[in-house]
C-alpha cells in the first residue's frame, strides 16, 4: 500500500510510535510518506520505501498564530494527489485528525476518495482534547475518521467517557522493536556510574508535571537509604530545573545524573536494574515497554493503561498515584538478590508480547479493512 503518516516529529511517544510504524511498514514493502513539519527524530536513515514531505508554514504579519492546520491539510491534499496514496494514518488527534478530515473533504470535491485512520495516543484525549477549547473539533474529527484506534483499552474507555463518539474504536497496543531494544553488554558504562556495585535506577520522560518526577526522586532517596543506588534521569522538559533543585534540597544530588535527551536510550537501559514511572496519567507507557525489552522491571503507578503493560507482582509493581511509600517497598522487593533476576526475565517475556513483528500485521489488516469499506461505499 501507499500510506501517508502524519505525526509530531519529536521525541514524544506518539511521534516515536508513528515513526517506528512507518519504518516497519517500509521494511515490509509498503511505500510510506511522512508528512510533518520537520524530519522525524528517528527517521535518520535511507530506505527506498520511505519519503518525507515537509509542511511549509507560510507566515504573514497579520497572523499572530500561523494556521498550521491549514498548511498541513493543504500538504496532505498535495501528497495524496501526487503520490497517489491509498490511505492516511494520522497520529495524535490535535490537530492532525481535523486537518485530515478537511483534506478528505477537499479531495472528495475533486472525486478522490482517501480513507483516514486516526490513532489516539493519550494526552490528545485525557489532557488537551477534552478541554472545551478543543473538544467539539476533536469529537467531530474522530467521528469523521474512517477508522479510529487507541493504544490501550483504558484510553478507548476514556475516549467514550469524555466524547460523544459514534464509531467503533479498535485497540492496537504500542509495540517495540526487540532488535533495537535489547540488553547489550555495557559493563564499562555500569562501572563508571556504579563503581561500587550500586543498583542503577532509571527514569525517562519529557519532565512534564504529569510524569511526577518529584515522586521519582523521593522514591529514589528512600530506596538509597536501604540499598546503595544511583539514579539516571533521561529526557528534558519544563520540570527539570525544579527537579535539580529538589535533588539538592534532599541531599542526593551526587547520586543523581541528568542525561538530557538521548538517541540511544537502550544503552542506558541495558545497565539499569529498575525503571520508575509514577505518572499521574499514561495511556500506555511506551518508556516502560522500552525498559522491559531491555530486561528492566518497572515500578509504576496504576494510572491509565499502565496496568495493561506492567503486570503487578510479575514484571514489577503498580501502586496508586502518589503512594511513594508502597512504591519504595516494592522497589526494594524487586531489587533484592532473591527476586531481581526473576523480575528481569518476566519483564522481557512480557515485552515480547508487544513485539513489532506481532503488532504490525494488525495495522496492515486494519488498513485493508478500512480501505475496502471506504472504497466499496464510494462504489469504487
Ligand atoms: O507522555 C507524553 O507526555 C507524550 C505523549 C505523546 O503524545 O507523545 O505520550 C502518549 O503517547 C505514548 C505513545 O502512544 C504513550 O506511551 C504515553 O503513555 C502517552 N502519554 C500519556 O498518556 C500521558
Amino acid at each position: 500500500m501507499k500510506i501517508g503518516i502524519v505525526c509530531y516529529p519529536t521525541f514524544g511517544g506518539s511521534g516515536v510510535v508513528a515513526t517506528e510504524l512507518g519504518k516497519g511498514l517500509a521494511k515490509k514493502g509498503h511505500e510510506v510518506h511522512f508528512i510533518t513539519y520537520s524530519q522525524p527524530t528517528r527517521l535518520d536513515f535511507f530506505n527506498e520505501n520511505l519519503f518525507y514531505h515537509e509542511v511549509n508554514i507560510r507566515s504573514y504579519p497579520l497572523f499572530k498564530y500561523p494556521p498550521y492546520e491549514l498548511a498541513l491539510a493543504s500538504k496532505m491534499v498535495d501528497v495524496v494527489k501526487f503520490e497517489k496514496l491509498d490511505l492516511l494514518h494520522v497520529h495524535y488527534a490535535i490537530p492532525h485528525a481535523s486537518a485530515a478530515v478537511l483534506a478528505k473533504q477537499i479531495l472528495k470535491s475533486e472525486g478522490i476518495e482517501i480513507p483516514i485512520v486516526t490513532t489516539l495516543h493519550g494526552t490528545d484525549i485525557t489532557l488537551v482534547g477534552k478541554d472545551p477549547s478543543y473538544e467539539p473539533v476533536v469529537t467531530y474529527s474522530i467521528n469523521l475518521s474512517d477508522g479510529v484506534t487507541a493504544v490501550s483499552d483504558d484510553l478507548k474507555k476514556d475516549t467514550y467517557k469524555h466524547f460523544n463518539i459514534q464509531r467503533e474504536i479498535k485497540v492496537i497496543p504500542n509495540f517495540i522493536d526487540l532488535e533495537k531494544f535489547q540488553r547489550q553488554r555495557k559493563d564499562h558504562f555500569k562501572m563508571a556510574i556504579c563503581p561500587n556495585g550500586e543498583k542503577l535506577i532509571v527514569h525517562t520522560s519529557n519532565f512534564r508535571k504529569v510524569k511526577r518526577v518529584d515522586d521519582v526522586v523521593r522514591i529514589f532517596k528512600k530506596v538509597s537509604e536501604t540499598v546503595p543506588a544511583r539514579l539516571l534521569l533521561v529526557g528534558d522538559g519544563p520540570e527539570r530545573g525544579h527537579i535539580e533543585g529538589l535533588c539538592r534540597e534532599l541531599g542526593i544530588y551526587d547520586e543523581v545524573r541528568f542525561l538530557g535527551k538521548l538517541e540511544a536510550v537502550e544503552e542506558v537501559l541495558s545497565v539499569a536494574d529498575l525503571f520508575l514511572m509514577p505518572s499521574e496519567k499514561e495511556s500506555f507507557g511506551l518508556a516502560a515497554l522500552e525498559a522491559m525489552a531491555c530486561q528492566v522491571p518497572v515500578i509504576s503507578s496504576n494510572a491509565g493503561g499502565i496496568p495493561e503493560l506492567n503486570i503487578n507482582g510479575q514484571t514489577g509493581f503498580t501502586s496508586n498515584i502518589g503512594n511513594i511509600e508502597e512504591m519504595t517497598q516494592n522497589a526494594l522487593h524487586v531489587l533484592s538478590e532473591e527476586h531481581l533476576e526473576t523480575f528481569k526475565r518476566n519483564a522481557l517475556e512480557r515485552a515480547k508480547e508487544f513485539d513489532i513483528v506481532k503488532i504490525l500485521p494488525i495495522y496492515e489488516e486494519y488498513y485493508s479493512h478500512i480501505a475496502s469499506t471506504v472504497f466499496s461505499a464510494a462504489g469504487q
